[in-house]
């Protein structure tokens, strides 16, 4: 983010309509603001109202931040069950109105209504061919599956039947999906004949067989007829869904889960080791996404809504399926990508659909808007009412074409500023209350309570104008309570550096007015077109290859995705750097993670700079690929100061 980004100021206010029509104006904004936090306790009580409970709560919160001790509750005697609220109890009312709308990959085929009736009937149905696989209350289940109306069947049939699911990205590599299962344990794998995007198809259920060779024999797949493409199939552990939902039944009563039960799991990049399990449980986190989702969105009954995430990250969790179907909402689910057919499509979808609210990545906007304007201007944009981002910091050219181009200068942007572990929005402006600035996340959500601290002394740095890392204070429902199965590795990464705080990993700048600015992670991870990874991940996927010494990633600035991934390998002695040896590294990377992990450029590095003690300085190696190289720093300390000489003057591209 240039530094420009940061001393952006104008302000855009919200319109007149915009602010008589929202569920929270200034106003309203200080006050609940103030109450949140004067007496967390009350407000929480008052929000947990929005969720139908089988035994109403009379605990509100029970948390405790202290290192070695961290334990975080919230409505922790009342049960309720996730479905009920996001189905059921919308049936009476609302039975017929349009639950998902699903959009499929290529505009030629038809696109799918579906009503809250008809969720709850093919809920019920996978609910009870889950449990006919042997699933029960607090099994894991795996989810793998291309963006159609089976992932969210998928997911809900689990939290029907207190099942946890834990959901892969379709993109993710065999190996991979086979780390994630064999991490949770997992009984099933839930996956598709194949995933079509963008005109292409990924080969799921193959991706599964290759995963499954990794697992347990036990561990049983459930294949969701998409395409028809030619699949193998094991007996006995291979199941046709299609087949079996026509025999299932269309009820299942839904489990009574504790609060503080677990909903899913979903594996994040952290910056060290492997990914981690975060963990979500019921009753808070579904208050959270609820009432974010209706406030920020600014989500009334009727409108249309619309999410271009993929269910295999957090927003797809809270802001495609949770949170809106449990304010009884219209949600739209997407199969493609922005550019396919063409870099119309996601307007194309808008008109066709009458969007109201529309929330995407910076990276989408971005590379959109190197397209041009004409492919905006080809669709009406009328319905649009709201326009959203998430995933990384916005940079001010990308905040004023989506402002002026597609929500034509009337539709308030919300910057929503959150983490897989937050399970909702921290900071965001909301719509009605707060004028905007291009690139900033503005306002603390209720009951958030940000801290920028000093960096070195943890102390908190009190007043305007000032930057350094972001923790929060206090607790919110939505928090993670866990890393599966590791409660130390949670305690360590989140609550060890500073004490008594959630520390965010992020840093962030509180400028002269109270408003803030997220200026990027501090640690080892990157984020390449809003997706989180772990330079450390890329790095053993590099080491793991035959010709690879040493490797050592960092992100660089990088026009479209945000950050790209600069990857410093060392080879083996025997080995020579070669443009062919270069092109396998990158399918190698691709292979072992992912297509999201392609590293976008590979340094030939002789030698990387370490310090005595072996400790590589990415400090340096990050000046390096940002072609910054007047500002290293002190490289006394390094055991060979002339590697950076050499690592300088061979600097990829240059
Ligand atoms: C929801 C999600 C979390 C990291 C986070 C931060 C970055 C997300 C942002 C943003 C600036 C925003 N991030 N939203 N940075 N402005 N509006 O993205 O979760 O995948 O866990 O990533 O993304 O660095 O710490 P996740």
């Amino acid at each position: 983010m240039s530094p420009a980004a940061q001393t952006e100021t104008k302000l855009y206010p919200p319109a007149a309509d915009v602010v008589s029509r929202a569920h929270v104006n200034a106003e309203q904004y200080s006050e609940m603001y103030a109450a949140s936090i004067s007496d967390p306790v009350a407000f929480w009580a008052e929000q947990g109202k929005r969720v139908d409970w089988i035994k109403p709560f009379t605990q509100v919160k029970d948390v405790n931040y202290n290192f070695g001790e961290v334990s975080i509750n919230w409505y922790a005697d009342g049960t309720l069950n996730v479905t009920a609220n996001c189905i059921d109890r919308h049936l009476a009312t609302r039975g017929d109105q349009t639950a998902i709308i699903w959009e499929p990959d290529s505009p030629t085929e038809a696109a799918k209504h579906i009503t809250y009736k008809e969720l709850h009937g093919s809920v019920c149905r996978m609910a009870n061919i889950l449990e006919s696989l042997g699933v029960r209350k607090g099994d894991r289940v795996v989810i793998y599956l291309p963006m159609i109306p089976e992932a969210a069947y998928a997911m809900l049939a689990c939290a029907r039947i207190g099942a946890i699911h834990s959901i892969v990205f379709a993109g993710f590599s065999p190996d991979a999906l086979a780390a994630r299962v064999n991490g949770c344990d997992a009984k099933v794998v839930i996956t598709a004949d194949e995933a079509p995007r963008g005109g292409r198809k990924t080969p799921l259920k193959s991706n599964a067989d290759a995963a499954l060779l990794h697992c347990k024999d036990s561990v049983k797949c459930l294949v969701v007829k998409r395409t028809g493409g030619q699949t193998t199939w094991i007996a006995d552990r291979d199941y046709d869904y299609n087949e079996m939902a026509l025999e299932a039944s269309d009820y299942c009563k839904p489990a009574e889960m504790g609060a503080e039960d677990p909903l899913f799991i979903l594996y994040t990049s952290g910056s060290t080791g492997q990914p981690k399990g975060v963990v979500h449980t019921t009753g808070g986190y579904l208050v959270y996404a609820a009432m974010t989702h209706q406030i920020t969105f600014d989500y009334h009954d009727g409108d249309i809504y619309w999410c271009t995430a993929d269910v295999g990250w957090v927003t797809g969790h809270s802001y495609i399926v949770y949170g809106p179907l449990a304010n009884g909402a219209t949600t739209l689910m997407f199969e493609g990508v922005p550019t396919y057919p063409d870099a119309g499509r996601f307007w194309e979808v808008c008109a066709k659909h009458k969007v109201n609210q529309f929330y995407t990545a910076p990276t989408a906007i971005r590379a959109l808007m190197g397209q041009g304007t004409s492919f905006v201007e080809k669709h009406d944009l009328s319905d649009l009412r709201l326009l959203g981002t998430v995933g990384e910091p916005i940079n001010p050219e990308a905040w004023n074409w989506y402002n002026e181009v597609v929500g034509k200068g009337r539709c308030p942007i919300v910057d929503t500023w959150w983490q897989t572990e937050t399970g909702g929005h921290l900071m965001t402006p909301l719509p009605g209350a707060h004028a905007t600035k291009p690139g900033s996340a503005m306002k603390p959500f209720f009951g958030i309570l940000p801290v920028v601290l000093d960096p070195q002394s943890g102390v908190e740095i009190e007043g305007n104008g000032v930057e350094g890392v972001l923790c929060i204070k206090d607790s919110w429902p939505g928090q993670m309570r866990t890393v599966w199965g590791d409660h130390e590795r949670f305690q360590k990464t989140y609550f060890a550096d500073y004490k008594g705080y959630y520390f965010t990993g992020d840093g962030c700048r509180r400028d002269a007015d109270g408003d803030y600015w997220i200026t990027g992670r501090v640690d080892d991870v990157i984020n390449v077109s809003g997706h989180r990874m772990g330079t450390a991940e890329v790095e053993s996927a590099l080491v793991a290859h035959a010709a690879v010494a040493e490797a050592a990633v960092v992100g660089y600035p990088h026009e479209i995705k945000g950050q790209g991934i600069y990857c410093y390998v060392t080879l083996m002695n025997d080995q020579e750097p070669s443009e062919e040896l270069r092109k396998e590294l990158v399918k190698w990377v691709r292979s072992e993670i992912g297509p999201i992990a392609s590293p976008d450029v590979i340094q030939w590095a002789p030698g990387l700079p370490k310090t005595r003690s072996g400790k590589i300085m990415r400090r340096i190696l990050r000046k390096i690929a940002e072609n910054d190289f007047g500002s290293l720093g002190d490289t006394s300390t390094l055991a060979d100061p002339s590697v950076v000489d050499d690592l300088i003057a061979n600097r990829a591209g240059k």
